[in-house]
């Protein structure tokens, strides 16, 4: 067993989120059975949330988890960062009734402004940020802008869940299992206008447009399930995903950590260096490839028909619209 302990920084954690991700962090399921880890829980600094994080820490004690070393709660991010090798960025403010998209983003935006600085000056020398809290592209934007110390390459915001979703939407439609089903991708935004692919991935080592007959299924339903499934949880449960995210998350850090397998990519959101015709500097949902020492490369050559181009065109529009929105944060 490795005897440093890896710091991971989580914001929210008192959060839907936050409840449903720390125990399998301190489990050992995001960085492996043999690595203890340190947990620096970041809340905001109001009665109810710094108390209902003590009862999370609480939990977690009584998990008596061996490979939880150390259990920090706080609301100052200067302490929360403080040497973390990890800072997942689960806390935002939700969107409330009548809130536009655009409010969300300018409400939200400030947070990951101060997130970004703590980060830069008090997180470890390797730090690593994920971003989760919604709108996560343009968050992800803004923290790493207000990060400048730290290669943009350490910035990266999740679309996991949404290629876990249509993973698993086409597993269902062609009836396998979802290990049989590999390379679905999101391209763009995590939002409804991102672009679930379906010209790349494979069921059972066949294009999954051939494994599957019903195009107009491909074409129409299932984008929209993958678009839309977030709104259907909500539907469905009176709250939005926070199980599935968290698994999802740990999934991100995963992929980000170890070797991609040859022949495959995953779906993150990382700094567009221009691939795929996505202006540089926005953080787009791309298929990446990880080498296993901490670096990843844009997969190339990947063809872009028509359908995904038109498709492609808008959701980085929006992405660019939210960019505008936010550029007096981008320093
Ligand atoms: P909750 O409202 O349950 O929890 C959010 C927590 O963040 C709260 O406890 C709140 O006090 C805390 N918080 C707010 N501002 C903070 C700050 N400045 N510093 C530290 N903590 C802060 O939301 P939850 O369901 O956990 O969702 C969290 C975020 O994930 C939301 O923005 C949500 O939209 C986003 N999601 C992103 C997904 C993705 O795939 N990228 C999917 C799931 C989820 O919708």
């Amino acid at each position: 067993m490795s005897s440093t302990p890896i710091r991971v920084s989580v914001t929210g954690a008192a959060g839907q989120i936050g409840y449903a991700l720390v125990f399998r962090i301190a489990a050992g399921e995001m960085f492996g059975p043999d690595q203890p880890v340190s947990l620096q829980m970041i809340e905001i600094p109001l009665e109810l949330p710094m108390q209902a994080l003590r009862g999370v820490a609480m939990e977690l004690e009584d998990c008596a988890f061996p490979l939880l070393t150390d259990i920090v709660c706080t609301s100052d991010p200067e302490e929360g960062f403080k040497d973390a090798d990890w800072c997942l960025l689960v806390g935002s403010k939700p969107r409330g009734p009548g809130m536009e998209r655009s409010d969300l983003i300018r409400e939200n935006g400030p947070i990951f402004t101060g997130q970004g600085r703590a980060i830069n000056d008090h997180a470890g020398a390797d730090a690593r940020v994920v971003v989760v809290g919604n709108p996560c592209n343009t968050n992800c934007l803004i923290a790493m802008h207000s990060a400048p110390d730290l290669p943009d390459e350490r910035f990266s915001a999740m679309t996991r869940l949404d290629q876990n979703r249509a993973q698993a939407q086409l597993a269902n439609k062609a009836g396998v299992a979802t290990t049989l089903v590999r390379n679905t991708l999101i391209w763009g935004n995590h939002s409804s206008t991102q672009v679930p692919d379906f010209f790349h991935a494979e069921i059972d080592g066949k294009p999954a447009y051939e494994a599957i007959s019903d195009r107009s299924w491909l074409e129409n339903t299932f984008l929209e399930n993958v678009q839309k499934r977030g709104a259907a949880i909500i539907k469905a449960r009176g709250s939005s995903s926070a199980a599935s995210a968290a698994n999802a998350l740990i999934g991100h850090v995963r992929d980000l950590k170890q070797a991609t397998p040859e022949g495959e990519w995953r779906s993150v959101c990382v700094r567009s260096d221009g691939s795929y015709g996505v202006p540089e500097g926005l953080i787009s949902s791309f298929p990446v490839r990880a080498d296993g020492r901490g670096g990843w490369e844009i997969q190339q050559g990947l063809e872009l028909n028509g359908f995904l181009q038109e498709k492609l065109d808008v959701t980085v529009a929006e992405l660019e619209e939210e960019k505008a929105l936010v550029s007096d944060l981008l320093g």
